[in-house]
This record gives C-alpha cells, structure tokens and sequence, in this order.
C-alpha cells in the first residue's frame, strides 16, 4: 500500500475539561501553553477525572493533523507513527483513528500507559499539559522495520510535530535525510514555545531538512528570543525571514514559513534560493461569529491538517492555507481537535 503522507508525533488521550483561572494559578499555568508535567502537576489528572463535564477525546497535536489531514483526502492517504501503551487509552485512539480512516503503525509498550494530556480550557484560552508516558518511548528502530520503512519510501511527504523533538529527534532526523535525499517535502510544526526554548539544539540539527514550518505567533516570538534574533519579538515577518533563510539539505525546494497569529492573518514568507528574495504574504481568516466557536483546543493542528493536505494534493501555496483556515474553522466549532461528521467537503 501507499501513502502519500507519513506522520510522526507523540499519542496522547486529552482529559478536556473547562477550568477557572483560579485553578490555572494553583498549578502555575499560563492561560495559553501547552508543557509538559512536573511532578508537582501530577494531582491534576487525579482532579480532571473526578470534575464534571471531562470529555475524552482523541489528542497529540500530530495525530490530530493526521487525523484532520485524512478527513479531507482520499481514503488510505495518511499514516500515523508513535508510541502508545497497552490500555484503554490506547483503545479510544484507535476508535478515534478509525473513524477518521487514519492507519496507524504505533510503537506498542507493555507496561507504561499511554500518553495523557489535561486540557485546562478557560475559554477562548487552552492550557495543555501533557504526561508523555509511553509516547516518549519511542524510537527510531520502529521506523526502520521493513514493514514500517516501506510505507516511509512509498511516501511522498512528511508532516513532524514538534513535540515529537522530545522525544526521538533520531527518528525525526531519520525522515528528514529520506525526504532531503529524494526531494519529497517534509514539514515541521513548532509546537509550542518551550520546545524552542528547552529543545533549540535538536530543533535546530532538524531544521535543514524543512521545507515547510508551520507555527503560531506565540512560537515564532520563543524561537526569536531562544536564538538571540536581533527582530522585534512580536514581528512575525523579520522571525520567518529568519528561519526561511537558514541553510538546506535539499536545495530543489525553498523554504516556506508559515505563521498563524489566531484571528490575526496567517503570514508566509518563502526564501528563494536562487534570487536570496523573500516572498511575504498575508492571509486573512475566515470570520467566524464568536458564539460559533465552542473551543480552540487542536486550531492549529486542523490548520496543519489542512495546509498539508492541501501540499499533498498539489495545490497552490494560496489555496494550501485557505484549505488550512477552513479546516481550523471547522475545528473550533468542535469540542477538542476534532472534525464534524458527516464529513464536510471544502470549498473556496
Ligand atoms: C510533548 N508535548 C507536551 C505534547 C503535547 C501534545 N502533543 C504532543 N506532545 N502537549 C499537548 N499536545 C496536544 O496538543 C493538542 C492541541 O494542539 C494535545 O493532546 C492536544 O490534542
């Protein structure tokens, strides 16, 4: 079989549950982040079971893409790579994936529960924090099995969560090289801003094989400060310029940066390697009344979602990030990263 697109991130089950900001301040959380557990958060996912409303839903923020990313391809187009344990959480992704059409190729651990992420939403704010557990075992020798590496050949593009850097940057390096080597597009989210902060070096050693970074404002600013950038912090353009114009593995393919700024435009800057131009672009959002979005838990995953999926059907960079705002317009008006069902086809 194959797959035009392969993904790697960390499986996580959210725990999603509304939370006041008093609760944020006992656990000293940000309103808007996205960590992971120490110790002293570790009450917190004993609490969430036990408050009202907690809704399980299928998360981690590559798995949502790939999930996001089937829903608008043809059937059979996307596979998942991470690691999960044996257990009930493990069961609901599956159902999840399922439902999706999404194959996953998980890393499978005896005796470490699958990842977990509370998701603390004091909206229109979401506070993510995650206990990796068996997610963080994974490594880069599933990859390389014939069965698994076979689907990694017959693909044609590739889509890391940045969070995945935690974890396995050897995997992550694996399929950067393949996708360099046979000029296939490989993309990068940011994820978040710690991972530019904490993971800059393996950040980074992954940077060259990336044709495509797509992230948020929040990550663009903690990539600026992590790497002295002499810019203005809150200058997405100067940051993206930045970050395009970084040496490449593969110089058949520019690199594209794309920054979303939540219901301010989405930026993108291309560095031309062969005229050292920048091309810079805004994209407006599409409106959405406020009482229509019921969470933004997974935004920028289902923004992802529809930018590669777009990239994977050859679209142009314009219509690949029009299909992105769509998807994450849809994902909003849904509780945690998740699509609406009967699926909706995109138009203009
Ligand atoms: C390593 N960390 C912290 C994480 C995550 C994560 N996915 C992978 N690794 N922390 C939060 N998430 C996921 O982000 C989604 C929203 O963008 C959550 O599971 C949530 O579904």
């Amino acid at each position: 079989m194959s797959y035009p697109l392969v993904c790697l991130g960390n499986p996580l089950l959210d725990l999603q549950v509304d939370v006041e900001p008093e609760y944020l301040a006992k656990y000293d959380l940000k309103a808007d982040d996205a960590i992971l557990a120490e110790e002293k958060h570790l009450p917190i996912y004993k609490e969430v079971i036990e408050k009202p409303g907690l809704k399980l839903v299928a998360g981690g923020a590559a798995q949502n893409t790939a999930r996001g990313a089937q829903y608008i391809l043809p059937e059979n187009s996307v596979v998942y790579f991470g690691s999960v344990g044996k257990d009930v959480y493990a069961e609901k992704l599956n159902e999840a994936n399922k439902q999706y059409g999404l194959r996953t190729e998980y890393q499978v651990v005896d005796d470490v529960a699958t990842g977990k992420c509370a998701a603390l939403i004091n909206h229109p704010h979401r506070s993510l924090v995650t206990d990796l557990a068996a997610a963080n075992l994974f490594k880069a020798e599933h990859l390389e099995k014939p069965e698994n590496w076979i689907l990694v050949e017959n693909a044609k593009c590739f889509y890391i969560g940045g969070f995945h850097l935690t974890v396995s940057p050897e995997a992550i390096e694996k399929l950067g090289k393949h996708a360099a080597e046979n000029n296939k597009l490989f993309a990068l989210n940011f994820s978040a801003p710690f991972i530019a902060q904490f993971f800059k070096d393996p950040l980074d050693a992954s940077l060259p094989y990336v044709d495509y970074v797509v992230s948020n404002e929040s990550e663009a600013a903690a990539y600026a400060e992590s790497h002295n950038l002499d810019v203005d912090q809150k200058d997405v353009v100067a940051i993206a310029k930045e970050i395009a114009k970084l040496p490449k593995a593969n110089s058949k393919r520019n690199r594209t940066v794309v920054f979303t700024q939540g219901t301010e435009p989405t930026v993108v800057v291309t560095y031309n390697q062969s005229t050292q131009d920048f091309d810079v672009q805004e994209f407006k959002v599409r409106e959405l009344a406020s009482e229509k979005v019921v969470d933004t838990n997974g935004a920028g995953d289902a923004f992802a979602a529809g930018f590669i999926a777009g990239l994977v059907q050859e679209k142009s960079l314009a219509d690949a990030i029009d299909i992105g705002q769509w998807a994450a317009s849809l994902s909003i008006q849904e509780v945690g990263p998740t699509f609406p069902f009967p699926k909706q086809t995109y138009s203009a």
